[in-house]
């Protein structure tokens, strides 16, 4: 059975971490049996991240994208029926959610005070009291570095709402009044844009972006039927 090494469900979501939460939705999409390990600390795994897969043989595959082309090889088609300009379309949402939606729930979880009033303890609360005040504080101001380095931590709140908002815009416009991204049956792209959407609305304080997507009655709800058909 292929065991999936996640972060803890947390927040109301399968997992702290939306890339986890993608992983299980792709594997209950596979009809494939696994099991979850839940992690607390990812540093062992092949790329020091979480989500990764445990094989039968002992093989470890690290990164949710890999898990996807895993379970591709064998024969699950998560995009089953899609041309290949949907195909592209698909890549392209996949893309535009993991490598910029997402740095914006980084920012709505780490950044924003309130927040990470209530994160640090759900993310470190299992540590000893001592290491519990050194290890959040110090994660929190390497991420803020690199949240600079990308540049969307240098934007106020009002500005990465306006950053964001064609993002949504966008994934609204795909949507239309289908269920899924692409139609009647969730894909690929489903797995990765519906765990963001959920994951950013499980924000535990309300932020203008939590807000944003949860009273969108498109979006709200997408998030809502993917949670439902694939969690
Ligand atoms: N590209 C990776 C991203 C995974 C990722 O960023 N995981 C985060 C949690 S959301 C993680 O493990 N962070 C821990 C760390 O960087 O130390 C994937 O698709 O699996």
């Amino acid at each position: 059975m292929i065991k999936l090494y996640t972060f803890a469900a947390g927040l109301g979501q399968f997992s702290y971490s939306p890339f986890c939460t993608k992983a299980g939705w792709l594997l209950n999409l596979a009809g494939v049996p696994w099991e979850r390990h839940d992690m607390q600390d990812p540093r062992k795994m092949p790329l020091g991240k979480l989500p990764a897969i445990g094989l039968k043989d002992g093989t470890i595959i690290p990164d949710s994208d890999n898990i996807r082309t895993y379970l591709e090889k064998q024969g699950h088609d998560f995009d089953a029926g899609l041309s290949a300009r949907d195909k592209a379309t698909s890549r392209a949402f996949i893309r535009m959610t993991e490598e910029h939606i997402y740095f914006h729930q980084v920012m709505d979880r780490w950044g924003d005070d309130a927040n990470w009033n209530v994160i640090r303890e759900e993310y470190f609360g299992f540590l000893p009291p001592i290491l519990r005040r050194i290890v959040p504080s110090k994660l929190r101001k390497d991420l803020m570095r690199t949240m600079k380095g990308i540049g969307l931590g240098r934007f106020t709140v009002q500005q990465r709402l306006e950053r964001i908002e064609p993002d949504l815009l966008a994934i609204s416009a795909q949507l239309g009044d289908r269920p899924y991204l692409f139609g009647d049956t969730p894909t690929a792209a489903d797995a990765t844009v519906g765990a963001f959407m959920n994951a950013i609305m499980a924000s535990p304080v309300p932020t203008p972006l939590s807000r944003r997507v949860s009273q969108d009655p498109i979006l709200g709800a997408y998030a809502a039927r993917c949670a439902t058909a694939m969690g």
